[in-house]
């Protein structure tokens, strides 16, 4: 039964327009060339202008892009809703995300078409870190965090991915009919990813070179950014993975509880002179860290054994994995 959904699914053809889109919030120094780069490598260039207060929506219409509008900002994820809607509308054959900052390269849309045309790929990521990938003068710190939260996203994950944060990205019509996305801030890149895990879709990594010398490279400052995101990747990785999550600093706060405890019924053993001077601080100290240590490896073990019986009756009864 289950074998024939996924056979189904796998044979989801859509021939509408392939689509470049772009999420837009105040670009009007770059998008002018973003939209004129991307046309002739798609049948459409869709703009989701999110309240933006400058002309960049009066620009990108006038160099042939269709632009959407949202009346107040709903932030990154939340335009990215708005493009997946509309490709999934006009049975997109093929779309791509990429930032309207200047900091994609246009010309290597084909580079991430190609796999979602032959079939060989549902997502595609443009990657800067697989080989011929790159990013020019990304600051070290940067590098560092998207690593750090690639790595937190990993565990969490079998995709094993190398840039989960490249927004330039290739979906075909099986990722589009079937993913399904919340957030609406820029944790949605890594919720888009964490679906496909679930889903099971075929990921690909394409090198790209994402650029750091555009007039405006981020709206929100790294830390902002990083924080949010890597929040979202423990917290992901506490569902997906509570045994990990939980257990592993559960069984150490025991063992460290364990060892303080011994070492006070040590001291209480060799004291000698027949005076019985207890001191009550490590005694205490291990009591805790040990309560603390059960309560988080009793709380992983019935995470995980509630996740387990949740997909199990995800696939039993309704026949979804
Ligand atoms: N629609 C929309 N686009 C946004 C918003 N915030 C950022 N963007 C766009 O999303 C893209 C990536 O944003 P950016 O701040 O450059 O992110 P970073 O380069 O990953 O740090 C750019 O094209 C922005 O114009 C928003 O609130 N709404
Ligand atoms: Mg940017």
């Amino acid at each position: 039964m289950q074998t024939e959904v996924a056979e189904d699914v796998e044979a989801i053809v859509w021939d509408g327009p392939t689509i470049a889109a772009m999420p837009v919030f105040n670009e009007e120094e770059t998008i002018g060339s973003v939209v004129l780069s991307s046309l002739p490598h798609v049948d459409t260039v869709l703009c989701v202008d999110d309240g933006s207060s400058d002309s960049s929506s009066r620009i990108a219409r006038k160099l042939g892009a269709e632009v959407y509008h949202h009346r107040a900002n709903r932030g990154y994820g939340g335009a990215l809703k708005t493009i997946f809607r509309t490709a999934q509308e006009r049975r997109s054959q093929a779309l791509i995300i990429l930032d309207s900052d200047g900091q994609h390269e246009p010309s290597d849309i084909p580079n991430l078409l190609a796999p979602i045309l032959s079939g060989e790929a549902d997502v595609v990521i443009g990657s800067r870190f697989v080989e011929g990938g790159g990013a020019e003068s990304m600051p070290a710190y940067r590098a560092l965090g998207i690593k750090v939260i690639t790595a937190a996203s990993n565990l969490s994950s079998d995709l094993n991915i190398k840039d989960t944060q490249s927004g330039f990205r290739a979906f075909g019509p099986k990722a589009l009919e079937r993913l399904n996305f919340e957030h609406d801030g820029m944790e949605s890149c890594l919720e888009i990813l964490n679906a496909c895990d679930d889903l099971q879709l075929k990921v690909k990594e394409v090198p790209t070179k994402i650029r750091y010398d555009v007039p405006k490279g981020s709206r929100y400052t790294a830390l902002s950014h990083g924080f949010t995101v890597f929040s979202f990747a423990l917290i992901s990785l506490s569902q997906k993975k509570p045994l990990l999550f939980f257990g592993i600093p559960g069984i150490s706060l025991l063992a460290t509880g364990a060892a303080i405890g011994m070492r006070a019924l040590n001291e209480i053993e060799t004291i000698t002179d027949g005076t019985v001077s207890l001191s009550v601080g490590p005694g205490l100290t291990a009591a805790w860290l040990g309560m603390l240590g059960i309560s988080l490896c009793f709380a992983s073990l019935v995470l995980h054994g509630a996740r387990r019986l949740m997909r199990r009756l995800l696939v039993e009864e309704f026949g979804l994995d």
